[in-house]
């Protein structure tokens, strides 16, 4: 390979990088991944977009810095200078390299608090959904919707359908009408968990005790994984997330079947507690 050839890769191969630091590789999960799943909510989309935005912030001062570093090692090398210059102060200087920074910083800050406030609630939401983390499930309240609430186990290794993935399908969904705008409440029964769908833009910390809200609005039908990420005891890892979009019409479906199937007094989930542990253990070994 000759040297401007091996140049021009190593452009396409960083703008390649940054590309994807930024979102233009966004896409479903895949092995090896570099960078975002694709969005599906606006607080997801924001997030990426701000990602960029620091990305090429930081890109361009990394860049600048480095120039300046080398040119000073250049231009003030031993062998052209034998006598030191003993300038220590430039007022000018000086006060350009302290407002700069804080001028950058100020340009982050403000899409970034935007951007908090926007993730924290929905003004107008069309449903709440109560998550509760449990070592090591979670349950899903829907109090607006007839109380339905239900448990969501990680399904177990040996359990899996062809097609199921593993360490991230559950006994029962979370199911939510897509296009509509979903208060969540997060909040614990033990420990603390967080609950956290990549693609969505949701991480809430679960903490006994409080409550924690955020929202989302998931922008088509679907199923979008995710997971408990706050270490939570020895099976922390077994506490999966899996959301299910759907159409009004399947929602409306959907809550109808809930109310009987999750009544108190219904049939529990078909894998029972000992063996969805054990399970879980054999996995960890
Ligand atoms: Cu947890």
């Amino acid at each position: 390979m000759q040297v401007s050839q091996r140049l021009r890769a190593a452009v396409a191969f960083t703008a390649m990088l940054m590309a994807g630091a930024g979102s233009a590789l966004a896409q479903e999960p895949h092995n090896w991944q570099l960078s975002f799943q694709t969005a599906h909510s606006p607080v997801q989309q924001g997030i990426e977009g701000l990602h960029a935005m620091v990305i090429w912030l930081m890109a361009a001062v990394t860049i600048f810095v480095a120039a300046l570093l080398l040119y000073c090692v250049w231009r003030f090398r031993a062998s052209v200078n034998p006598k030191a210059s003993r300038v220590s102060h430039h007022t000018a200087l000086e006060v350009a390299w302290t407002v700069l920074p804080v001028l950058i910083l100020v340009i982050i800050a403000i899409p970034s608090f935007r951007l908090i406030y926007f993730e924290d609630r929905t003004e107008a939401a069309d449903m709440t959904i109560k998550v509760v983390g449990h070592q090591w499930y979670w349950e899903y309240d829907y109090p607006d919707q007839g109380d339905v609430k239900f448990d969501s186990y990680m399904i177990p290794a040996d359990d899996l359908k062809p097609g199921q993935l593993r360490q991230l399908e559950v006994d029962n969904r979370v199911v939510v009408p897509a296009g509509k705008n979903i208060r969540i409440l997060a909040t614990s029964a033990d420990v603390i968990h967080s609950f956290f769908i990549p693609s969505l833009g949701v991480q809430r910390y679960a903490i006994p005790g409080r409550t924690i809200e955020t929202w989302v609005k998931v922008d088509q039908p679907g199923v979008y994984y995710g997971e408990c990420n706050q270490i939570c005891g020895t099976n922390h890892s077994a506490m999966p997330i899996a959301v299910e979009a759907m159409t009004d019409k399947d929602f409306a479906t959907w809550i109808a079947a809930a109310k009987t199937k999750f009544a108190a007094g219904a049939a529990p989930s078909p894998i029972d507690g000992e063996r969805r542990l054990a399970a879980v253990e054999n996995t960890q070994r």
